[in-house]
């Protein structure tokens, strides 16, 4: 991001001089770019600017209040070649002053080989570049970082995990049946060690950014990062990055030296968000609650960012176009979506999809019913405001799955909270493009929330890789990971065993994980794999049955194939009516065990309590 400036033609003297985004694109759809340009004094100093390249047009020099910036509104038209703009800056006292500014081609294998999109055909595996596998341990820290801890004894420091951890695990996931991996944010994080939570702790999580267009290079930085996002791509995995819009960190360069005041949302004093939703879906709501939920601060060390002014609003999108174009990558999930200002969101999706129409991108939108869920995405509600967003991170489904494995079943409580969350989905557009899960980094771990029961473990993850939606697990799951967030957070986001060098036990390699977490490991494996072979559900119809007594079934099929996928979450063995069902089972009489291979007849099947197949049905 550094361009070296030179004064008057001497280039005897450089001095730095930021301009955000790093570098642009010919042929993009964006092609109104609002250059961020960062220098001590500038806006004094500088009387016009001048851009000389064919195509290139300065629109508008921008003057704002702090004298360290300048913004460039320039056109750079259709039939723009690719190469280095030269701009002028002529300066009131001194000679002028060059900036080098790239202009790329943009790629031609976007929607081919790389910004794919994140569909229900694929199975998304979340990791903490942190905590799954240090590749590097050269680069557990810099002395030039603010935060130099890196103790893998204490769970608040950074632990040295990095991009090549993961491209060293490419094939272990492959063999686990993923095929999109999503990290928690990579991007530069040198904060210094802040009191979240009420315990010192380092940002290891990646969500208190302090610059965009650098990934953190205790994670490998951008290099690292392209490499990873080509080498999964090569090997047959999409990536999803995490956005975040909402807030930065408190040391991010552009808080310590801001723009203009109303760069972030500023109070008379400090004032927490409130974390609720509902101020925004409410008909009732007052202003007062509403400004407190979208405008209040996260924490006292992440700013809130006001995407109402255009220029926040501009380098926020300019940086997700940049860095889907730069990296390649397949999808977004955007953190704490609700918070940010609502027709920005509208603003930067469609300007995601207008350059790259296959691209995914779905909001963590953490609400407790389909109504708030879905108002938040694409709805089929008449409501005054209406959003874009593809699809959120489907908190209700995760809620319901919980009282299904783990509540008596009852006439709204157990399972029926499944089908009725299900039956729900009518508020959505397109629930197909919900992220569904049992748990990530902000939540217990899904085998302790069942008990460790492995019976409701199987149960579980038969229907997170059924059901709609894009499935994702959180790593470790996979090999019985457990811990609920006591005392904190830390306690769900431990080491990956076997990611470290020196790590005594190696839980990659099935020889050395136990009985029961290969048991784990295969039983996902399998059926994810069976799933990225079956078009019935990872393109097909859903059709679920009232369950009966605790008996929940569900079809998912097309015109090539019907899977079933039964569970029993009452007391007792059933024998199921298979005369209710006919209009899926058609004339079936058999049914093959997709993790077994098992052929059964249907009328002799029995299912005793937790149980849970899928099966597919033979004609
Ligand atoms: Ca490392
Ligand atoms: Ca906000």
């Amino acid at each position: 991001m550094i361009c070296f400036l030179w004064i008057g033609k001497s280039y005897s003297q450089t001095e730095n001089v930021k301009v955000y985004p790093t570098n642009w694109w010919v042929g993009m759809k964006w092609s109104h770019v609002q250059l961020m340009v960062h220098s001590p004094g500038l806006k004094s100093t500088v009387q016009d600017v001048e851009i000389r390249y064919p195509g290139v047009q300065l629109i508008k020099l921008n003057r704002v209040e702090s004298s360290n910036y300048l913004f460039l509104d320039i056109n750079i038209s259709a039939h723009t070649k690719p190469g280095i703009v030269k701009i002028k800056f002529n300066r009131i006292h001194d000679q002028p002053l060059w900036v080098n500014y790239e202009l790329k081609s943009k790629s031609k294998e976007d929607g081919k080989t790389r910004v794919l999109g994140v569909t229900s055909k694929d199975l998304v595996y979340l990791l903490m570049p942190d905590r799954f596998s240090n590749g590097d341990t050269t680069n557990d820290f810099y002395a030039d970082m603010r935060d130099t801890d890196h103790n893998r004894k204490n769970p608040y420091d950074r632990h040295g995990g990095d991009l090549q951890g993961v491209i060293n695990h490419l094939d272990y996931l492959k063999n686990l049946g993923i095929t999109t991996i999503w990290m928690t944010p990579v991007n530069e994080n040198d904060m210094a060690r802040t009191n979240e939570g009420g315990a010192s702790r380092s940002t290891y999580h990646g969500y208190a950014i302090t610059d965009q267009y650098n990934v953190d290079k205790r994670f490998g930085g951008n290099a690292l990062y392209k490499k990873m996002v080509d080498a999964s791509h090569t090997s047959g995995l999409k990536v999803i990055q995490d956005a975040v819009y909402n807030h930065v960190g408190i040391n991010h360069w552009f808080i310590r030296d801001m723009p203009m005041k109303d760069w972030v949302n500023q109070w008379p004093q400090y004032t927490n968000t409130s974390y609720r939703d509902n101020p925004l879906v409410d008909p009732y709501a007052s202003n007062y609650d509403k400004e407190i939920s979208v405008n209040g601060w996260f924490t006292p060390f992440m700013p809130d960012l006001n995407q109402r002014n255009p220029y926040v609003s501009n380098f926020l999108i300019q940086y997700a176009i940049w860095a889907t174009e730069e990296f390649g990558i397949d999808g977004w999930r955007v953190d704490t979506y609700f918070y940010s200002d609502s027709l920005f969101l509208n603003r930067i999706n469609d300007a995601l999809i207008k350059d790259f129409p296959k691209l995914t991108v779905f909001g963590e939108v953490w609400v407790h019913t389909v109504m708030n869920s879905a108002y938040f995405c694409q709805n089929n509600f008449n409501v005054p405001f209406k959003h874009n967003l593809q699809g959120v991170t489907d908190f209700p489904l995760l809620f319901a799955m919980f009282d299904g494995l783990n509540q008596p079943f009852g006439w709204t409580e157990g399972v029926n909270r499944v089908y009725t969350t299900l039956a729900q989905d009518i508020a959505y557009k397109d629930p197909n493009r919900n992220c569904i899960f049992f748990d990530n980094h902000d939540l217990d771990r899904f085998y302790s929330m069942v008990g460790e029961d492995f019976a409701k473990y199987k149960m579980g993850i038969n229907w997170l890789l059924t059901l709609r939606g894009i499935p994702e697990i959180y790593y470790g799951t996979e090999i019985l990971m457990k811990n609920f967030k006591s005392p904190n957070d830390a306690a769900v986001r431990e080491d990956f065993p076997g990611g470290w060098p020196g790590d005594k036990i190696n839980k990659f390699l099935s020889e050395e994980r136990t009985e029961k977490e290969n048991d784990a490991f295969n039983y996902v494996s399998k059926l994810a794999h069976f799933r990225q072979s079956s078009s019935a559900i990872t393109e097909g119809r859903l059709m679920q049955y009232l369950p009966i007594n605790g008996l929940y079934i569900y079809f998912r099929y097309d015109s090539k194939q019907t899977i079933m996928v039964i569970s029993n979450t009452g007391k007792d063995s059933m024998k199921p009516e298979w005369n209710h069902y006919s209009e899926r089972l058609k004339r079936c009489t058999q049914m093959r065990n997709v993790i077994t291979n098992e052929i059964l007849p249907l009328n002799s099947f029995e299912i005793r309590p937790k149980e849970s197949f899928v099966f597919e049905l033979i004609k």
